[in-house]
């Protein structure tokens, strides 16, 4: 008889993310089983990531699927991750997924992993990891700004939220939107007429200097912790290399009508972390400047400094930022690089250096589920995937099924070990 999770037809077609912009979908069909999945879309990507399609867009990465991909798909074994990431590398040829894309390695590395888990009739974090039993902390944008709003809101990209000491996953789901509703009301107390209007992600978009952003976020943690009881920790994702003007030397804040030298925005940082009490803080400087995330870990070592554009979820890159003290957190986006085999090599690599991984959304994301199962799977201790709207609520939903499932077995992560 032949395995359950023999691939026996595979399809893709175009869908809508949640910025409307196309993405692929990519669906396989195994002998027992199905998995659909599609891509997210980042907007702040940094320049040593997978390349999302190739010159032609989406409609190019289709062709190649239907021309090459699915009949070398077709016959293969969908439970075996490896040979399915190194035919899409194969065909590929590049690096970076520039022929084929890496939004379309993405989706049918990951529809492999969704079919075969559905094969043999398991949730998919089961499937990644048959002793996972941690539910991440959730790390919600409440407010923001930078490349996912429009003019004039905050220059850094976003603030956010994460419950410390939550004893169920829906006491941590519970905080953060408990938070953004208590924002709201705070921002219109100090905006008049601000009309609640959000950026990308579901974080609010007012205009406002970083100062006041984090002060009214730190109001809105207080007032929950205070009813809950649940302890609140504040970070930032300053997205640096968005702000970063090379030609100028400059970080260039638009919105607060200021520039800042290299050594001006260390301090800037600093300064935030220490006024506002930060417990987490990406990508502080801008993607190529290593000395400038180890200044800032050195100055600031109980602080979770997270690296994204600076590591791109590459194996090797995340070494480098751990073991040169760089960076004690990392930012996992599947998209980043493209195949599950090097989405599990890049959590591999930080948590062998006990670097804290944070499996993440993209700012455009699609209303599905499977980054909890993959969170979960490869035993992230954070997940950031925002708070409201429907493709951020679609992870949070999938955390309470997962905790769920996992019964007595559960375990809620901790931010310290
Ligand atoms: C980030 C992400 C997600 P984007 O910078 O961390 O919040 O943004 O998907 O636009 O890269
Ligand atoms: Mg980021």
């Amino acid at each position: 008889m032949s395995s359950p999770s023999k691939i026996v037809d595979a399809h893709a077609r175009i869908v809508f993310d949640s910025r409307g912009d196309e993405t692929v979908e990519v669906e396989i069909k195994t002998a027992g089983g199905f998995g659909r999945v599609a891509a997210p879309a980042g907007k702040s990507r940094g320049v040593k990531e997978a390349v999302p399609y190739p010159p032609g867009g989406v409609k190019e990465s289709l062709d190649l699927f239907k021309k090459v991909i699915k009949q070398r798909l077709i016959g293969l074994d969908a439970s075996e991750q490896e040979s399915v990431d190194s035919m899409l590398k194969e065909v590929d040829g590049t690096e970076r997924f520039e022929r084929i894309g890496g939004n379309l390695a993405y989706a049918v590395s990951f529809a492999a992993a969704v079919a075969a888990s559905d094969s043999f009739r398991k949730p998919l974090y089961e499937f990644l990891n048959p002793k996972a039993s941690m539910v991440p902390l959730p790390l919600g944008n409440v407010l923001g700004g930078g490349k996912h709003a429009g003019r004039g809101a905050p220059d850094i990209q976003e603030v956010l939220t994460v419950p410390l000491n939550p004893k169920t996953p829906f006491d941590a789901v519970v905080t953060n939107a408990l938070v953004h509703k208590e924002l709201g009301k705070i921002l219109q107390r100090k905006l008049p007429g601000f009309p609640l209007g959000k950026g990308d992600e579901g974080a609010y978009a007012p205009s406002m200097h970083a100062y006041d952003a984090l002060d009214s976020v730190v109001e809105a943690a207080a007032k929950v912790s205070e009813l809950t009881g649940i302890k609140i920790g504040v970070g930032i994702d300053v997205a640096a290399s968005s702000l970063w003007d090379g030609k100028r030397g400059l970080y260039v804040y638009e919105n607060e009508g200021k520039c800042m030298t290299r050594e001006e925005h260390i301090s800037f940082i600093l300064s935030l972390i220490e006024d506002f009490n930060l417990v987490y803080v990406e990508d502080p400087v801008e993607e190529y400047d290593f000395e400038g995330f180890k200044e800032i870990l050195r100055n600031a070592p109980d602080v979770l400094v997270c690296a994204d554009d600076l590591v791109v979820t590459n194996a090797m890159l995340i070494r480098k930022a751990g073991e040169s003290g760089a960076a004690n957190a990392v930012i996992i986006k599947p998209n980043q690089v493209g195949t599950l085999t090097d989405t599990r090599k890049a959590c591999k690599a930080a948590q062998d250096l006990s670097m804290v991984t944070v499996a993440s959304h993209r700012s455009g994301d699609i209303p599905e589920g499977h980054l909890a199962h993959i969170a979960v799977g490869l035993e992230c201790r954070l997940i950031k995937s925002g708070v409201v709207g429907g493709e951020r609520v679609a992870k949070a939903n999938e955390l309470l099924r997962i905790g769920e499932s996992l019964g007595s077995r559960l375990r809620m992560a901790t931010l310290g070990g």
